[in-house]
């Protein structure tokens, strides 16, 4: 029956299957066709770092392959599943005439069109996101009966790493606090650890949430600046609201500015309660150590980069996933005993403005989280995906952090205007992989296909059912925690007035040069700020944290320093807080080789493997793009003088003498007859020809303190650059393999801190 019905519209169908003799097309037994967003997997060719895209081995101008291909052997059809003959023109009342309102195909593509963006984010709008595994240790099971933290219990993630401030097209690399979002789908119920890579708040209570982001914000008259915090209104705020200074302090740190989104930490920021098999419960703070460390921009990369490469940390997500060298991170917690007062070592627990430093608390590791797949849409995984505080399962409960209780609320109301309606749940990437047998019915968008006759409880209808469990068949039951007595009130313990001894902790612990670039972030913030009177503020603040900070930036600025107005107290500094003085992995790590004809070229493929086997990524640099020729065959060139910026590498080689070739900078212009006489070009020590973009390549990279290496003579173009050999982290060899032997050892620093001028 269904096989006629199918043949009769085939053979009305103009164009369609084997019935206009197509060979090769799909035909009437084709089976139906699947729903055109089911996921796929991601492309898997990766041109960003592997050289440019080739044809296909089935002769197509893309590296995708057909199996990844969307859609391929359908046809393509109206959203109601008629088959379609013509996409390219409206219907018209001759070629020359009206356009029809009858044309439904017209309408329908351009209705949805219209409606294809949801309303970003009201905050971190912009953002990235990956796939991936947590494997549990066990070792949190002493103190949480959460199933998915039992030793080797394996759960599937999806985490989200975003700007703040930002809308969904602002750059990547700008100062801001980064989010830090993980869904885990255990089989208790989806749990939701919504962090950022920043361990303390704006604020103390949610009340005061919209004033933080509406002073962040762009100024409501122009909507300007995007995506900073270096404006009056928020310094306006910050200074007026000094428990903000705490995280402004962070903000203005390397922490600001990170590396890549795979080497930062995470924080849950708020102290939650863990409840353990036995019913006793304990408070925690939440950890995600990288890895690969912690590894900041300069300032100076970062504006690069923002225009460079705005997407920079997107970019450095996906490519190295797709690579295979997966992003980890330790989950681990740091555990306080539940007291009365939620206090330890006279820090308060509830307060979202500190910290508990690790060498009072250390973090203990309970798990690693692998992330291993790139989403395959966009919109679909890294758009829609609903985070809410409130997704907890058993064996995690929250505290009265009043930040927290406002987060409660938010993250469900937020979504049913972002998403559309109340059923997001039902969404591919926020659909729990635990069963759900809700009570929850109808509104917008409702896909589920809802049986019996009873959503309600009780019921006799549907049997009684669902049925409710009890905590021993794995319900979430709220621990009956007693709760202060007290008056209602709008007010803060006393404890929350502190606002100046942990900027203070977090001052003391960071190294001379972590020091110079907060003076300079506060620096030009402030500079940037018009009103005199939120300056001299600003400067107040600075004071009750620091004379040597407040001092330096009022020289910057001009201002006179002001005194203290709160005694300044001396905690003991707290190393983990200082990203500069550890050793780290360098997979995934960038490597650019400086190269043109004239250079070692056996060297460079040589080197390029060398790289390549110490899990990091090599790329080749040359004045233009194509092969560079070598003994053992072309060299692809994956970055040219034109699109090659410092920003991009953790460290340069440079293969020999620059311009020494017939690719030398100038020979191409000389042979049009426009080239510039050689005699223009000279007084350097390198050879006349060297391309100013290669040596604005080096001397950036060497401002910015990253490795340097040189051999087969590269000393000169080294010089050209202003570089010496004998400067701190440039090394000059007689090979590749022995030059990237000790610029590696420089890189599990992350930069060669020693280049840096010290005035702290
Ligand atoms: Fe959020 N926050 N937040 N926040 N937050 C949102 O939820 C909110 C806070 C954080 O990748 C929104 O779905 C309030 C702290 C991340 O999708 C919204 C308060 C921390 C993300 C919201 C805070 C965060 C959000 C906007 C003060 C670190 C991105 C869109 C009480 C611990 C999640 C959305 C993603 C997103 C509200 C404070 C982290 C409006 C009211 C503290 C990582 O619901």
């Amino acid at each position: 029956m269904k096989a006629v019905a199918r043949k009769a519209v085939d053979a009305l169908t103009p164009g369609a299957g084997p019935a206009d003799g197509v060979p090769g097309k799909p035909g009437a037994e084709t089976p139906p066709v699947a729903e055109p967003t089911t996921p796929r997997p991601p492309l898997p060719p990766k041109p960003d770092q592997s050289g440019p895209a080739t044809v296909s081995p089935t002769g197509q101008a893309t590296a995708a392959d057909p199996e990844h291909m969307a859609q391929s052997e359908t046809y393509l059809t109206t959203a109601q599943g008629a088959r379609l003959y013509e996409t390219d023109h409206s219907l018209k009342a001759g070629p020359r005439g009206p356009v029809l309102l009858q044309d439904h195909h017209l309408r329908e593509k351009i209705t949805h069109f219209d409606h294809e963006r949801i309303p970003e984010r009201v905050v971190h709008a912009r953002g990235a996101a990956a796939h991936g595994v947590f494997e549990a240790y066990g070792t949190a099971s002493a103190v949480t009966k959460a199933a998915f933290l039992g030793k080797g219990v394996e759960t599937p993630v999806f985490v989200r790493f975003s700007t703040v401030l930002g809308s969904r097209g602002s750059s990547d690399t700008v100062r801001d606090t980064r989010g830090f979002a993980t869904k885990f789908y255990t089989a208790e119920g989806t749990f939701d650890l919504v962090g950022n890579n920043i361990p303390v708040f704006f604020i103390q209570d949610a009340i005061k949430f919209p004033d933080i982001i509406h002073a962040g914000k762009p100024h409501p008259d122009r909507e300007i600046p995007q995506a900073q915090s270096a404006h009056d209104t928020f310094w306006d705020f910050v200074t007026l609201h000094t428990e903000a200074t705490h995280h402004t302090l962070w903000n203005m740190s390397d922490r600001g500015i990170p590396r890549s989104y795979r080497m930062m930490e995470g924080f849950g920021v708020h102290t939650f309660r863990l409840v353990d098999a036995g019913g006793a419960t304990s408070l925690v703070k939440f950890h995600w150590k990288p890895k690969l460390g912690v590894h900041s921009l300069v300032w100076e990369e970062a504006q690069i980069t923002n225009g460079v490469d705005p997407d920079f940390h997107r970019r450095d997500l996906a490519d190295a996933i797709e690579a295979g060298a997966y992003p980890q991170w330790e989950l681990g917690v740091q555990v306080f005993p539940d007291t009365a007062d939620q206090t330890f070592e006279g820090i308060d627990l509830l307060d979202p403005t500190k910290i508990v430093p690790e060498e009072l608390a250390p973090v203990q590791p309970v798990g690693l989280l692998t992330l291993n797949a790139n989403p395959s849409n966009f919109f679909a995984e890294t758009e829609q995906v609903a985070f809410h505080v409130g997704h907890l399962v058993p064996g995690i409960d929250v505290t009265d952090d009043p930040l927290l209780a406002g987060r409660l609320f938010s993250y469900l109301d937020t979504q049913i205007t972002r998403l559309g309606g109340p059923n997001f749940a039902q969404l591919p990437i926020n659909r729990p992989h635990a069963p759900v047998n809700d009570m929850l019915r109808d509104g917008m968008h409702q896909t589920a296909v809802h049986r019996g006759a009873a959503p309600y409880k009780p019921n006799s209808l549907d049997g009684g059912c669902p049925f409710t469990a009890g905590e021993d068949m794995g319900a979430y039951v709220e621990r009956p925690v007693t709760v202060p007595k007290g008056r209602k009130v709008r007010e803060a313990p006393a404890s929350f007035d502190d606002h100046f001894s942990q900027p203070r902790l977090f001052w003391l612990s960071m190294s001379d040069i972590e020091r110079e670039h907060i003076i300079a972030a506060y620096t030009f913030e402030l500079g940037k700020c018009y009103e005199q009177a939120i300056k001299e503020r600003a400067l107040q603040v600075l004071a009750n944290i620091d004379p040597v900070l407040s001092e330096q930036v009022a020289a910057g600025l001009g201002l006179p320093v002001p005194a203290p107005t709160v005694k300044l107290v001396n905690p003991s500094p707290s190393p983990a807080l200082s990203q500069v003085g550890h050793t780290w992995p360098l997979d995934g790590r960038i490597i650019g080789i400086i190269a043109d004809a004239g250079c070692d070229l056996g060297g460079v493929r040589k080197v390029r493997q060398d790289i390549l086997d110490a899990q990091m990524v090599p790329l080749v640099i040359a004045p233009s793009g194509g092969k560079l020729d070598t003994s053992g065959g072309p060299l692809t060139v994956q970055r040219t003088y034109a699109t090659a910026r410092s920003v991009e590498y953790d460290a340069l080689l440079l293969a020999g003498p620059l311009g020494s070739g017939a690719d030398a900078f100038g020979a191409r212009d000389a042979k049009a007859g426009k080239g510039r006489k050689p005699a223009a070009r000279k007084k350097t020590t390198a050879t006349p020809a060297t391309d100013p973009r290669a040596l604005l390549l080096l001397s950036e990279a060497f401002r910015h303190g990253k490795a340097i290496g040189g051999w087969a003579g590269a000393e000169t173009t080294l010089a050209a650059a202003g570089i010496t050999t004998d400067a701190p982290g440039v090394i000059s060899g007689t090979t590749g393999a022995r030059v990237l032997g000790e610029l590696t050892d420089l890189m599990g620093a992350h930069r060669v801190w020693e280049r840096f001028p010290r005035k702290v």
